[in-house]
């Protein structure tokens, strides 16, 4: 029999989660889905801002004056920006970007919060020392010089594709970005200069521009932005490449800056003008508008498309979001979340989000996939939106493991011969190491990473084999064995291999490293799932293992709290408080594993109702997305919807 002081919990649980659903609903769009604020990192949106300025696109107000409030907000005590929102130390990349920026946008020179951002960058040396995106947007503005960069020759895209180091063997993300980037620097497209860009040249190098030695500068970086330093083996391709573009082949550079064009156009269409994240989307239109009169219709449509990625937030501001939206992903773990409540009386509102994510599906693979190093697409599912067209392998797992949910429980309506599909399209993305990347299956040797030119991202240069994403497939493929019964052998295997990648990926301490949020207890909480899905027991030593690990990470509040900076650092990094989203995720890994130590889940319980608020939400958290080691991004529906989940498997567990 229960005593009395834990009936009361379990009331003040049933509450919380009640409370929650009615928050969580309120939150769902129209259209099924949730949408959450995808903001975070700081060189986005002063990339839009120099593009507005060079194409002479003025920014309508009241637009200018919310992104003008947004990025002073971003300033932190020491005058400088971060890489992003909450980072910890300024950096040259985005205080010299950010600065242009508002002066681009009318701000007054004189203004204090402007002359902090100067002494800060003076004091750190110069946009001299800017990570090499930053010195490549400067230089399309008159405010660096094309000499003063590493070549990034559009020959590359030439190549034959067995050649070891061919874009298309990319992680996506950094082919995309690297095209427009070699068609910008093939051409060596540089705005007019006009007054502002001479009193900027002043500003920034403070009155020495014209003394800078380009040639000299490439390799110059400040420690602030020194994350991924260049290797040797890099230095030594630049140098040759340099002496090419001492004197590039007329012709061939004709054709490769053509072939490059071919493929920007490309990804406009196929992904109707989004483009897969906001730095192509941003640099392709930069293209466009240095193509004139004949890029004209093509900038038009980029333009237009671009301020999808704005995103207003609550606080009067606007900042330009890490993708063009998070819906599909937010969409499969609030239906997940309220799966895990049991209750009925919210139908209507998961029957909403099933249209949203049948509606979402992938259903067609790309033209000529081929030919421009695009894997299948049919069967998948996207991040954001079917416009956007891009499957992911985790996104598509969970958008599989909703849609086969759900189908049960509504008439089913994505047709069988489409579940198939993308469970054949996830067979086709498991890479040979049995794990599963992002968007594509690894394409070249870890030794790329050498070549790795942006100083302030690690893990960019292809598309490796992730424990989230692994674990993700895992757990839909063991829905679909007995579904798809023609193809349960090779379902069985696929598992298997997946497996034993998520064991192999486990650390000594027992924990499982994330890539794309803060860190460990997502990581473990995906490891974990994967293998139970799988059908590993919880008495699995590895299992054993990951909640002994879990349980000594708990604080005496009764939660788990990581630091954003245990990515960057790569080892477990205590947070200032107790964090919502991290404790969610522990317990439900817990959970999951069966765990027996009830009184260490009661503590994470009381710790979530505790910190929910009168209106059945949670409040702002440090940020818990991270992409490339080094960037935090913003997940906010996260906080909405794992402590619902987490207290709602608790209170079914006991
Ligand atoms: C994303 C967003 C989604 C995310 C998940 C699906 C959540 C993840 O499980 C796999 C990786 C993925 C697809 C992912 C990879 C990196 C992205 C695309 C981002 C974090 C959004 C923005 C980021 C992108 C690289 C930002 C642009 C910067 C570059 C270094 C190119």
């Amino acid at each position: 029999m229960q005593t009395p002081a834990v009936a009361a919990r379990s009331t003040d649980a049933s509450l919380a989660i009640a409370r929650a659903l009615a928050n969580v609903e309120k939150r769902q769009d129209v259209g099924g889905s949730w949408r959450g604020d995808y903001g975070g990192p700081m060189f986005l949106l002063p990339m839009f801002v120099a593009l507005a300025y060079s194409s002479k696109r003025p920014i309508p107000e009241p637009r200018r004056a919310r992104i003008i409030t947004y990025l002073y907000r971003a300033q932190r005590a020491d005058g400088s920006i971060g890489l992003h929102a909450e980072a910890t130390t300024g950096s040259m990349f985005t205080t010299s970007l950010v600065y242009v920026a508002l002066r681009m946008l009318g701000e007054n020179k004189d203004d204090d919060r402007l002359a902090r951002m100067r002494t800060w960058i003076a004091r750190n040396g110069s946009p001299l020392g800017a990570a090499s995106w930053g010195k490549f947007v400067l230089c399309t503005l008159g405010l660096y010089d094309w000499r003063g960069i590493h070549p990034t020759p559009p020959e590359s895209w030439l190549l034959p594709y067995s050649a070891p180091f061919h874009p298309g063997r990319l992680w996506c993300h950094c082919r995309q970005v690297y095209l427009p980037m070699a068609w910008l620097y093939g051409t060596r497209s540089t705005m007019r200069e006009d007054d502002l860009v001479r009193q900027l040249r002043d500003e920034l190098y403070c009155g020495q521009w014209h003394r800078v030695e380009w040639s000299r500068e490439k390799d110059t970086v400040s420690e602030v932005d020194d994350y991924r330093p260049l290797t040797r083996a890099f230095r030594s391709v630049s140098r040759v490449l340099s002496r090419y573009e001492n004197r590039p082949i007329k012709r061939l550079r004709a054709r490769a800056l053509a072939e490059c064009l071919r493929h920007i156009r490309y990804e406009d269409r196929v992904t109707n003008d989004i483009d897969i994240g906001p730095v192509n989307a941003v640099l392709n239109t930069v293209v466009h508008s240095f193509r004139g009169a004949e890029g004209a219709d093509d900038f038009e449509r980029g333009w237009t498309k671009l301020q999808d990625y704005l995103w207003d937030d609550e606080r009067g501001a606007t900042k330009m979001q890490g993708y063009n939206s998070s819906q599909l992903w937010d969409t499969t773990f609030a239906v997940q979340a309220i799966l895990a409540t049991r209750t009925r009386a919210y139908d209507h509102v998961l029957q909403r989000a099933h249209q949203f994510i049948r509606d979402n599906q992938i259903l067609e693979d790309v033209p000529d996939a081929g030919a421009h190093y695009r894997h299948a697409s049919r069967g998948g599912w996207p991040f954001s939106t079917r416009a956007h067209g891009w499957p992911i392998t985790d996104c598509t797992a969970e958008g599989f493991k909703c849609a086969i949910a759900l189908q049960s429980r509504f008439k089913a309506e994505i047709p069988a011969d489409l579940l198939r599909e993308s469970v054949s399209l996830m067979l086709s993305w498991q890479n040979p190491d049995g794990g599963w990347a992002t968007y594509e299956r690894t394409r070249a040797g870890a030794w790329m990473e050498a070549l790795n030119p942006s100083q302030v991202f690690g893990d960019i240069m292809i598309d490796y084999s992730h424990v989230e994403c692994t674990s993700a497939c895992v757990q839909a493929l063991s829905e679909a064995r007995s579904r798809f019964p023609e193809l349960a052998d090779k379902i069985e295997r696929a598992i298997d291999r997946g497996v034993a990648f998520i064991r192999q990926r486990q650390r000594a301490d027992g924990s499982w490293e994330g890539a794309w949020a803060v860190c460990f207890t997502y990581g473990t909480w995906f490891a974990i799932h994967g293998l139970m899905a799988a059908g590993v027991t919880p008495r699995d030593p590895a299992i054993d293992r990951a909640c002994a690990f879990l349980a000594s990470k708990q604080r005496a509040d009764g939660a788990w709290s990581e630091h954003g900076d245990t990515c960057k650092r790569r080892i477990w990094t205590e947070g200032e408080r107790g964090h919502v989203v991290q404790t969610s995720w522990a317990m439900l890994a817990l959970m999951r594993a069966e765990y027996k130590d009830s009184e260490i889940l009661r503590r994470g319980a009381s710790f979530l109702t505790r910190r929910q608020e009168a209106d059945g939400s949670w409040a702002r958290e440090p940020l818990v997305g991270v992409f490339n080691r080094t960037c935090l991004v913003d997940y906010d529906n996260y906080r909405h919807v794992f402590p619902m989940w987490a207290l709602a498997e608790w209170e079914r567990s006991r």
